[in-house]
């Protein structure tokens, strides 16, 4: 197991689409215990392979308190099939937009359709915190961030300095 390098906006590797995986594989099965250590050392409750530059249809998440024990879920493949009509909005952060929260509405409750780790597929209803973030992480493989809900003043405000961050960061090791 290894950990990876968490990429961050602007990189545009953030908004591409991401690929559906053929097939369970060893690799792939590495790929998900890799980004499950990278997410519980960042830490975060939720990862998508995009997000350590793979452009795979994959993500993880658990959303268990440091003193629980540990309740991963791998999802291959994820695709929303049922979304509520009861909304919800929840402050939302994403490892991608380090220190930056915003409110977001979304459905209440989706039901979604997947592969897990074994290679079977599922679907299985997630509400309150886990819907939350299965449709964050799922927005990931689409190319989308929680900064395309919320005003575009709001939006560029935190992209300007995140880029200027990103700037200084190059410039202490150059
Ligand atoms: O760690 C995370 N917390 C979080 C909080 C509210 C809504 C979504 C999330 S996901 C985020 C990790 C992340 O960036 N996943 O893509
Ligand atoms: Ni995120």
């Amino acid at each position: 197991m290894s950990l990876k390098e968490i990429i961050t906006v602007p990189d545009p590797l953030l908004r591409k689409i991401s690929e559906p995986v053929e097939r369970v594989d060893k690799e792939l099965l590495t790929l998900l215990d890799d980004m499950l250590e990278t997410m519980y050392d960042a830490p975060g409750i939720g990862l998508a392979a995009i997000q350590v530059a793979v452009p795979r249809r994959v993500l993880v998440m658990d959303i268990a308190r440091k003193e629980e024990p540990k309740k991963p879920f791998c999802l291959i493949n994820p695709k929303i099939v049922r979304v509520s009509q009861e909304m919800s909005i929840h402050d939302e952060g994403c490892l991608s937009i380090p220190e930056h929260y915003a409110e977001v509405e979304r459905p209440a409750s989706v039901t979604v359709s997947y592969i897990d780790r074994d290679g079977n597929e599922q679907e299985r209803d997630f509400n309150e915190l886990l819907s939350r973030v299965v449709q964050h992480e799922i927005d990931h493989l689409d190319g989308k961030q929680f900064i395309d809900y919320i005003s575009k003043l709001k939006r560029d405000r935190i992209v300007r300095k995140l880029k200027k961050e990103a700037r200084r960061a190059n410039s202490v090791i150059l």
